[in-house]
């Protein structure tokens, strides 16, 4: 398997994975997702919509409203998921491997006053797996901590192409988006950032 560029927190990250064609070719990959699944901004179990637009593809999608967060077998209009693109497919063959593809790939859409706050991954049934995210368009700042919330965190800023996996340890951290810097790529049309995140669900 692959070496990381850096590790942070446990994370490993890929800076530049994705070359400028690869990018391209997944932007153009989740549009036709998003035509079929459009956007979406899920509401809080506290009532509030997120700031950061959503869909997913996969055999399940995640999803938040009032009764809490879930992973749902369709669009809230009522269409299954499209198919997890074979371009995302590759990337976590290749770094995950290929004996087990992920049930869902969220897909996470921020505009220049979008965040994340911290957070854990724990709607999935078996944190054995990893989860796979690919940054694309605007430069990201991720915040990572320990399995507790509080505690120290690292930041680190993830750019356009670059891969993270968390596994092990990392598999259950907190983290979140505390911004992103617009207008540092020019990949999507106009200001933004896209965050894919690909997990085993069952
Ligand atoms: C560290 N997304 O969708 S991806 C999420 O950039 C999410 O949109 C962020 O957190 C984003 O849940 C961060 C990087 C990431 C994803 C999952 C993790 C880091 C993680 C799970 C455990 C530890
Ligand atoms: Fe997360």
């Amino acid at each position: 398997m692959a070496e990381p560029t850096l590790v942070v927190g446990g994370v490993d990250i890929y800076k530049g994975w994705l070359d400028g064609d690869a990018q391209a070719t997944l932007v153009e990959d989740l549009r036709a997702v998003v035509s079929q699944a459009p956007l979406f901004s899920p509401q809080t179990p506290y009532g509030k919509p997120m700031s950061v637009r959503m869909t997913s593809a996969g055999k399940y999608g995640w999803y938040s409203d009032r009764r809490g967060y879930r992973y749902e077998a369709r669009h809230p209009q009522g269409q299954p998921w499209p198919p997890i693109p074979p371009s995302v497919l590759a990337i976590w063959a290749a770094l995950v491997g290929p004996q087990r593809m992920p049930d869902c790939c969220l897909i996470n859409y921020y505009k220049p006053d979008a965040r994340m706050g911290m957070h854990q991954d724990r709607d999935e049934a078996d944190f054995g797996w990893p989860v796979l995210s690919v940054s694309l368009g605007d430069d990201a700042l991720f915040r990572i901590g320990g399995v507790a919330r509080g505690g120290a965190t690292s930041s680190v800023w993830l750019g356009s192409g670059d891969v993270v996996v968390m596994g092990g340890a990392a598999r259950l951290c907190y983290h979140g988006i505390d911004r992103i810097r617009p207008g540092t790529s020019a990949l999507l049309q106009g200001e933004g950032r896209i965050n894919l995140t690909c997990r085993v669900v069952d």
